[in-house]
Protein backbone atom coordinates (compact mmCIF):
# COMPACT_ATOMS: atom_id res chain seq x y z
CA UNK A 1 0.00 0.00 0.00
CA UNK A 2 2.77 2.06 0.33
CA UNK A 3 3.41 4.86 -2.25
CA UNK A 4 6.26 3.61 -4.99
CA UNK A 5 7.30 7.53 -5.85
CA UNK A 6 7.02 11.23 -5.36
CA UNK A 7 4.72 11.27 -8.64
CA UNK A 8 5.08 15.50 -8.40
CA UNK A 9 5.79 18.30 -6.29
CA UNK A 10 2.96 21.02 -6.45
CA UNK A 11 3.95 24.98 -6.13
CA UNK A 12 1.62 28.11 -6.13
CA UNK A 13 2.65 30.32 -8.24
CA UNK A 14 1.34 34.16 -9.20
CA UNK A 15 2.07 34.29 -12.81
CA UNK A 16 2.55 30.77 -14.85
CA UNK A 17 3.93 31.85 -18.19
CA UNK A 18 6.33 33.78 -15.79
CA UNK A 19 7.07 30.73 -13.31
CA UNK A 20 7.55 28.24 -16.95
CA UNK A 21 10.36 30.53 -18.20
CA UNK A 22 12.27 30.71 -15.10
CA UNK A 23 12.21 26.33 -15.38
CA UNK A 24 12.77 25.97 -19.07
CA UNK A 25 15.61 29.16 -19.49
CA UNK A 26 17.28 28.78 -16.28
CA UNK A 27 16.90 24.96 -15.13
CA UNK A 28 16.46 23.94 -18.76
CA UNK A 29 13.72 21.91 -18.27
CA UNK A 30 10.58 21.98 -20.81
CA UNK A 31 6.78 22.36 -20.11
CA UNK A 32 5.37 19.15 -21.19
CA UNK A 33 2.02 19.93 -20.86
CA UNK A 34 -0.58 23.17 -19.18
CA UNK A 35 -3.86 22.12 -18.48
CA UNK A 36 -6.99 24.17 -16.64
CA UNK A 37 -8.02 21.64 -13.73
CA UNK A 38 -11.54 23.87 -13.37
CA UNK A 39 -12.63 21.63 -10.28
CA UNK A 40 -9.47 23.04 -8.32
CA UNK A 41 -9.86 26.55 -10.26
CA UNK A 42 -5.97 26.37 -10.83
CA UNK A 43 -4.41 26.83 -14.36
CA UNK A 44 -1.05 23.85 -14.38
CA UNK A 45 1.71 23.23 -16.30
CA UNK A 46 4.24 20.17 -15.94
CA UNK A 47 7.67 19.27 -15.79
CA UNK A 48 9.91 16.06 -15.73
CA UNK A 49 12.24 15.90 -13.36
CA UNK A 50 13.61 12.21 -13.68
CA UNK A 51 10.81 10.06 -12.41
CA UNK A 52 9.48 12.93 -10.43
CA UNK A 53 6.97 15.92 -12.08
CA UNK A 54 7.33 19.58 -10.80
CA UNK A 55 3.51 21.03 -10.97
CA UNK A 56 3.00 24.70 -11.23
CA UNK A 57 -0.21 26.37 -10.28
CA UNK A 58 -1.66 29.47 -11.14
CA UNK A 59 -5.34 30.71 -9.43
CA UNK A 60 -8.14 30.85 -11.44
CA UNK A 61 -9.96 32.21 -8.81
CA UNK A 62 -8.39 34.57 -5.86
CA UNK A 63 -10.95 32.25 -3.18
CA UNK A 64 -9.48 28.73 -4.61
CA UNK A 65 -7.16 26.60 -2.98
CA UNK A 66 -3.92 27.66 -4.50
CA UNK A 67 -5.66 31.76 -4.58
CA UNK A 68 -6.12 31.42 -0.40
CA UNK A 69 -2.98 30.05 0.02
CA UNK A 70 -0.91 32.90 -2.05
CA UNK A 71 -2.99 35.14 -0.16
CA UNK A 72 -2.06 33.54 3.17
CA UNK A 73 1.38 32.28 2.35
CA UNK A 74 2.96 33.98 -0.79
CA UNK A 75 4.06 31.53 -3.52
CA UNK A 76 6.37 28.27 -2.77
CA UNK A 77 5.91 25.02 -2.13
CA UNK A 78 1.97 23.84 -2.12
CA UNK A 79 1.80 20.75 -1.85
CA UNK A 80 3.51 16.91 -2.15
CA UNK A 81 1.90 14.29 -4.22
CA UNK A 82 2.56 10.69 -3.55
CA UNK A 83 2.31 7.89 -6.28
CA UNK A 84 -0.04 5.01 -4.87
CA UNK A 85 -1.70 1.64 -6.23
CA UNK A 86 -4.83 1.42 -3.94
CA UNK A 87 -5.27 4.46 -3.14
CA UNK A 88 -9.48 3.92 -1.51
CA UNK A 89 -7.58 1.73 0.48
CA UNK A 90 -4.80 4.46 1.86
CA UNK A 91 -7.89 6.73 2.68
CA UNK A 92 -9.47 4.09 4.54
CA UNK A 93 -6.34 3.35 6.36
CA UNK A 94 -5.39 7.03 7.07
CA UNK A 95 -8.75 7.66 8.38
CA UNK A 96 -8.59 4.99 10.61
CA UNK A 97 -5.12 6.14 11.73
CA UNK A 98 -6.53 9.70 12.77
CA UNK A 99 -5.85 11.51 9.84
CA UNK A 100 -8.64 14.01 8.99
CA UNK A 101 -9.19 14.07 4.90
CA UNK A 102 -10.12 16.22 2.40
CA UNK A 103 -11.51 13.83 0.39
CA UNK A 104 -12.72 10.79 1.09
CA UNK A 105 -13.01 9.45 -2.32
CA UNK A 106 -10.81 9.97 -4.61
CA UNK A 107 -11.62 12.77 -7.41
CA UNK A 108 -10.38 13.32 -11.03
CA UNK A 109 -7.06 15.90 -11.00
CA UNK A 110 -4.87 17.07 -13.92
CA UNK A 111 -3.53 14.07 -16.35
CA UNK A 112 -6.43 12.09 -15.61
CA UNK A 113 -5.18 10.82 -12.16
CA UNK A 114 -7.91 9.54 -9.28
CA UNK A 115 -6.92 12.09 -6.45
CA UNK A 116 -6.84 12.88 -2.89
CA UNK A 117 -5.89 15.30 -0.46
CA UNK A 118 -4.93 14.83 3.66
CA UNK A 119 -5.16 17.83 5.71
CA UNK A 120 -2.13 19.37 6.60
CA UNK A 121 -3.55 19.52 10.07
CA UNK A 122 -2.99 16.29 10.71
CA UNK A 123 0.27 16.00 8.61
CA UNK A 124 2.81 18.23 10.36
CA UNK A 125 2.11 20.73 8.21
CA UNK A 126 2.20 19.75 4.48
CA UNK A 127 -0.81 19.67 2.13
CA UNK A 128 -0.27 15.54 0.78
CA UNK A 129 -1.85 14.63 -2.02
CA UNK A 130 -2.62 11.18 -3.17
CA UNK A 131 -2.33 10.01 -6.44
CA UNK A 132 -3.43 7.02 -8.18
CA UNK A 133 -3.35 6.22 -12.11
CA UNK A 134 -5.81 4.32 -12.95
CA UNK A 135 -5.28 4.16 -17.15
CA UNK A 136 -1.93 2.24 -15.79
CA UNK A 137 0.13 4.45 -17.92
CA UNK A 138 2.99 6.67 -16.21
CA UNK A 139 2.55 10.27 -18.42
CA UNK A 140 6.33 10.48 -17.77
CA UNK A 141 7.26 10.71 -21.49
CA UNK A 142 4.15 13.10 -22.84
N1 LIG B 1 0.05 23.57 2.87
C1 LIG B 1 0.13 23.69 4.22
N2 LIG B 1 -0.79 24.34 4.98
C2 LIG B 1 -1.84 24.88 4.32
C3 LIG B 1 -2.00 24.78 2.93
C4 LIG B 1 -1.00 24.09 2.20
N3 LIG B 1 -1.08 23.96 0.88
N4 LIG B 1 -3.14 25.41 2.57
C5 LIG B 1 -3.68 25.90 3.69
N5 LIG B 1 -2.88 25.58 4.73
C6 LIG B 1 -3.11 25.92 6.15
C7 LIG B 1 -3.33 27.42 6.30
O1 LIG B 1 -2.10 28.12 6.41
C8 LIG B 1 -4.15 27.49 7.58
O2 LIG B 1 -3.30 27.33 8.69
P1 LIG B 1 -3.51 28.25 10.00
O3 LIG B 1 -4.89 27.89 10.50
O4 LIG B 1 -2.42 27.80 10.92
O5 LIG B 1 -3.41 29.65 9.54
C9 LIG B 1 -5.01 26.22 7.49
O6 LIG B 1 -4.33 25.33 6.58
C10 LIG B 1 -6.41 26.52 6.95
O7 LIG B 1 -6.22 27.29 5.78
P2 LIG B 1 -7.30 28.18 5.09
O8 LIG B 1 -6.66 29.28 4.32
O9 LIG B 1 -8.38 28.53 6.06
O10 LIG B 1 -7.82 27.27 3.98
P3 LIG B 1 -8.95 26.27 3.98
O11 LIG B 1 -9.14 25.57 5.28
O12 LIG B 1 -10.12 26.93 3.34
O13 LIG B 1 -8.32 25.22 2.95
C11 LIG B 1 -7.19 23.24 2.48
C12 LIG B 1 -7.11 24.57 3.22
C13 LIG B 1 -5.81 22.59 2.57
C14 LIG B 1 -8.25 22.38 3.16
C15 LIG B 1 -7.58 23.54 0.99
O14 LIG B 1 -6.58 24.34 0.40
C16 LIG B 1 -7.78 22.29 0.16
O15 LIG B 1 -8.85 21.70 0.18
N6 LIG B 1 -6.74 21.84 -0.59
C17 LIG B 1 -6.84 20.65 -1.43
C18 LIG B 1 -7.13 21.00 -2.87
C19 LIG B 1 -6.01 21.79 -3.49
O16 LIG B 1 -5.11 22.30 -2.84
N7 LIG B 1 -6.08 21.93 -4.83
C20 LIG B 1 -5.10 22.63 -5.60
C21 LIG B 1 -4.14 21.69 -6.30
C22 LIG B 1 -4.84 20.95 -7.40
C23 LIG B 1 -3.97 20.06 -8.24
O17 LIG B 1 -2.88 19.63 -7.86
O18 LIG B 1 -4.44 19.75 -9.36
Amino acid sequence: MKPSHIEHIGIAVTNLGNAISFYEKVLGLTCYNTEEVADQKVKTAFFMVGETKLELLESTDPEGPVGKFIEKRGEGVHHIAFSVEKIEELLEHAEKMGVKLIDKSPRKGAEGLDIAFLHPKSTSGVLIELCENKKGSYSKNQ
